[in-house]
C-alpha cells in the first residue's frame, strides 16, 4: 500500500454546551481532518484533535499543522507498507507530536481497512457489540447548573459522570451530586491541577469519602512519584491521562504504582496503534482501562468507538453521542448513544461511518494538499 496524496481541512464547529476544564473554557473546537489518498484512488479519513491551546498537552492545532505539513506527510508520501501498523514507524524519528500522528494513523487504518474490506473495529480485535459510554461534564457557573447537567444525562441513560474538578469546584460539587444520586458511578477528573501540598492533599483526602469509580490526573503529567504516593494514601483508584504518551511512561507509571487505571486517548498516544499496544501491557499488568476523548469530530469519534470495543475496554468510556458536543457532526450519521450505549460498527469497512466531504470542504478555513 503506498499513499499519494494527503489533504487537510482545518474545521470548527461550535459545542453545544460551553465546556469549562480546571485549564480551561471552551464554546468552539477546531480539529484537523486528514484525506488520505492511495495509489489506486483509495481514500481514508482521520482526525487531529488537538486542542487550540497548550493547556491539555504541548501541542496545538497550529503545531499539528506544522508538523503535518513538514514532517509526518513527508514521512509517508510514496512509501511502501503493508499494515497500517507500520506507519508509526516511517515518522519514527518525530518526537511527540502524538495528536498530529494520530489523525495520519486513523486515516491509515480507514484506508486499509477499507482496502481489506474490513472495519477497523474488527482488524483491532474488538468483541463488544457496544460499549458502555459515560458522559464527561464541564465545571459550571453554579451548583444547580451542574445538578441540572447530570440529571440530563442520567435521564438520557449515560452509564456513568464524570465531574471536572478543580480548587475551589471539588468537594462541594462532588458532595451534592453524590446526594442527588447515592448509586450513580461517578468519578472525577482534574487535569493535573493539584500538587502535592497540605491543603491539597487534605482536599484529595475528602474526595476519596464519596464512593468514585476514580479520581483523573490530579497531578502534573511528570509527577509519577507524587501519584505512587497519593495511591497509597486513596482507596479511590487513581486513574492517569496525561502522564502517559507512551509505553515506557507506561511502564514507568506501572513501576511506581502511580495509579490502578489507564484512560486509553488514541489522540494522546499517537493513534490507533500504539493505543492498542497500550491496552496489551496494561491488561498485563493489571491496569483497568477505558477509553478517554478529546470532543473528536464524527471520525476520531469513530475511532474511539472501534478501539473501545476490544475486551479490556471494561470501564464506561467518554465516548457520548455526537449530539452532546455537536449540533450537526461531519459525518454523515452522527454516532448515536442509545440508553447510554453506543454500537460498534462491524458490517462495514473502515470506520462505520462516511464522512460528509462537502460539508468539511465548506466548512474549511484552511487546507493541506501534498503529494507524493
Ligand atoms: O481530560 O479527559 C480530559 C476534553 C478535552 C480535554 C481533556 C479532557 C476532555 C474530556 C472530554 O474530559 C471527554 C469527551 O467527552 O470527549
Ligand atoms: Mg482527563
Amino acid at each position: 500500500m503506498r499513499i499519494d496524496r494527503i489533504e487537510a481541512f482545518r474545521v470548527g464547529l461550535p459545542l453545544v454546551h460551553e465546556f469549562q476544564t480546571s485549564s480551561h473554557r471552551k464554546s468552539r473546537l477546531e480539529h484537523i481532518l486528514v484525506r488520505v489518498t492511495d495509489s489506486d484512488g483509495g481514500t481514508g479519513w482521520g482526525e487531529i484533535a488537538s486542542p487550540s491551546d497548550p493547556y491539555y498537552c504541548p501541542e496545538t492545532v497550529d503545531t499539528s499543522w506544522l508538523m503535518l505539513n513538514g514532517y509526518l506527510a513527508p514521512a509517508v508520501l510514496g512509501r511502501d507498507w503493508q499494515h497500517p501498523d507500520e506507519l508509526g514507524a516511517l515518522f519514527g524519528k518525530v518526537r511527540g507530536n502524538h495528536f498530529a500522528k494520530a489523525g495520519v494513523d486513523i486515516a491509515g487504518w480507514d484506508l486499509w481497512c477499507r482496502r481489506e474490506g474490513v472495519s477497523v473495529a474488527s482488524a483491532l480485535g474488538a468483541v463488544r457489540e457496544q460499549i458502555d459510554a459515560g458522559v464527561s461534564l464541564g465545571i459550571e457557573p453554579t451548583l444547580d447548573d451542574l445538578l441540572g447537567q447530570v440529571e440530563l444525562h442520567v435521564a438520557q441513560g449515560y452509564r456513568r459522570v464524570k465531574l471536572k474538578v478543580a480548587p475551589g469546584w471539588d468537594v462541594e460539587p462532588v458532595r451534592a451530586v453524590r446526594a442527588a444520586h447515592p448509586a450513580l458511578a461517578l468519578q472525577v477528573d482534574a487535569n493535573g491541577v493539584y500538587r502535592e501540598i497540605a491543603e491539597h492533599l487534605d482536599t484529595l483526602l475528602a474526595l476519596d469519602e464519596f464512593d468514585l469509580t476514580m479520581i483523573e490526573q490530579p497531578f502534573a503529567p511528570g509527577a509519577l512519584a507524587a501519584h505512587g504516593r497519593l495511591q497509597e494514601r486513596l482507596s479511590t483508584p487513581i486513574c492517569l491521562d496525561e502522564s502517559i504518551e507512551d509505553l515506557d511512561q507506561l511502564d514507568s507509571a506501572i513501576a511506581a504504582g502511580a495509579g490502578r487505571i489507564l484512560n486509553i486517548k488514541v489522540s494522546r498516544m499517537g493513534g490507533l496503534s500504539p493505543a492498542r499496544a497500550a491496552h496489551q501491557v496494561a491488561a498485563d499488568n493489571g491496569i483497568a482501562v477505558w477509553c478517554g476523548g478529546m470532543h473528536e469530530f464524527g471520525v476520531g469519534r469513530a475511532a474511539n468507538v472501534a478501539i473501545a470495543g476490544l475486551p479490556g475496554f471494561a470501564l464506561p468510556s467518554d465516548v457520548s453521542g455526537s449530539d452532546k458536543y455537536y449540533a450537526k457532526d461531519i459525518t454523515t450519521e452522527p454516532i448515536v448513544a442509545v440508553d447510554g450505549r453506543v454500537a460498534v460498527r462491524y458490517q462495514r469497512p473502515g470506520l462505520g461511518y462516511d464522512v460528509d466531504a462537502e460539508r468539511v470542504q465548506s466548512l474549511a478555513t484552511d487546507r493541506l494538499d501534498l503529494r507524493s
